[in-house]
């Protein structure tokens, strides 16, 4: 009857605060730094301590755990019946200096959904899974969100396993050390059927703070590309060598970054979005012309056709560029738009409505995501959605990242309502 409060409506009001909160701050610890932020790259000692940590959560709550082939964790409660599970989570490692929030944050909603199912007693019909992808950053082994398209496409697990870090320590050497690391959690298929996956997420940018909401509805995540340009000169004597006789990888470097730059100006009005944020120069000496030099590129647009255009001139000024050396680039992410189906949309603008009401606060906001997520690949696999929180001054991937707790426990009510109402369909 609708006198009685639904399901849904009873996850929503037992979600705990403070239990949320200590989840946040005991995982933060794996990894924490004196300025409030987290490094805890994949697969790094630190990780496999934090995956240690979240087993033993997930099992003081009830649930069953597994791990796949890309060292992907699974927290599995169980429903009345074994139908198609649902899927909530996000991933548990970090920038090498990120926040307590980006990613963690997704995966201990879930399992504060899982807790406050026990408190209130609510059987759902299918069983709720939360999952911890592996390697989403894509910053120590490259590319990035690793485990759900790895999970979605097994096949691509075999090229991720040759990825290799700054260490020259190859991916699938530290997925095997993390596989061993826990011989009493059992192996799992990859691709399982999945009835929906839901993430929640914060929103990491500055949208929803400005607007004053507090939720915000996902419609979508923007296209990503990365390349890696590599600028082929020779080492010589910073002292003795005439300028004009140089093959300066510096000056090839600075010359294809500085056009890259004005390029991404001129898109301006289509908010493309471009960073440089790894350099490498060799041999990185004072008194040496640098031989090699390699830099990455990030570029983002929710239009693919601006892209397309930026990675046609990037074809042009590496090949066009006059010196004595060579200029290479290569493509190493690639990802289409991605949009969320509308029947999902609407669910969870009703979840994020009734407990923003509740709140008293203002109505929930429909956003683009400017970051990537490991929902663009599961949007390949089964009906897809997000849900957002604020990020305090739009900041992330550093340590200052954060969000009030008030609006951390709204999206994890949120959260509730949608996978009870998905897991009773
Ligand atoms: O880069 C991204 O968009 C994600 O936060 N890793
Ligand atoms: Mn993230
Ligand atoms: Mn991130
Ligand atoms: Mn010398």
């Amino acid at each position: 009857s609708n006198t009685t409060a639904s399901a849904a409506e009873r996850a929503q009001d037992a979600v705990n605060n403070e239990r949320l909160q200590s989840a946040i701050a005991a995982l933060a610890a794996f990894g924490g730094r004196d300025d409030g932020g987290v490094s805890r790259e994949t697969l790094t000692p630190i990780d496999l301590a934090a995956r240690r940590h979240l087993i033993d959560y997930a099992r003081s709550l009830g649930c069953e755990v597994g791990i796949d082939d890309c060292a992907n964790l699974f927290f599995r409660r169980a429903g009345t019946s074994d139908r198609t599970p649902v899927l909530t989570g996000s991933h548990a490692d970090t920038q090498p200096v990120g926040g307590k929030l980006d990613g963690a944050y997704g995966v201990l909603a879930g399992l504060e959904v899982i807790a406050a199912l026990n408190d209130a007693g609510i059987r759902t019909v299918r069983p709720i899974e939360v999952v911890a992808w592996t390697n989403e950053e894509g910053s120590r082994f490259g590319p990035g969100t690793m485990g759900s398209s790895a999970f979605v496409t097994p096949s691509l697990l075999d090229g991720y396993r040759q990825s290799v870090d700054k260490d020259g320590i190859v991916m699938g050497d530290a997925l095997d050390a993390a596989l061993k690391e826990v011989p009493d959690v059992p192996r799992r298929a990859m691709a399982l059927p999945m009835e929906a996956y839901v993430e929640l997420h914060i929103e990491q940018g500055p949208v929803l703070e400005r607007a004053n909401a507090a939720l915000g509805v996902v419609t979508g995540i923007q296209s990503v590309r990365w390349y890696r340009v590599v600028c082929t000169g020779m080492a010589a004597h910073a002292g003795t060598t005439p300028m004009d006789e140089r093959s300066d990888a510096m000056a090839a470097a600075m010359a294809i970054a500085t056009q890259l730059y004005a390029r991404a100006d001129q898109e301006a009005a289509h908010n493309i979005r471009l960073t440089l944020g790894r350099w490498h120069v060799g041999p990185n000496s004072i008194n040496t012309i640098p031989g090699e030099v390699e830099f990455t590129i990030d570029v983002r647009c929710v239009d693919a056709a601006v892209l397309d255009r930026f990675e046609r001139f990037l074809q042009d000024v590496t090949s066009q560029h006059a010196w004595r050396g060579n200029i290479t680039f290569e493509n190493l992410f690639y990802r289409a738009p991605t949009a969320f189906p509308q029947p999902m949309l609407d669910l969870i603008e009703k979840a994020c409505t009734r407990a923003s009401d509740l709140a008293q606060r203002g109505a929930p906001k429909k956003v683009t995501s400017g970051a990537f997520h490991d929902a663009m690949y599961m949007a390949d696999h089964c009906p897809t959605g997000m849900i957002f929180v604020p990020s305090k001054d739009g900041i992330s991937h550093n340590a200052a990242e954060e969000t009030a707790p008030a609006d951390l426990y709204l999206g994890v009510q949120a959260l509730a309502y949608t996978m009870v109402e998905l897991a009773n369909r």
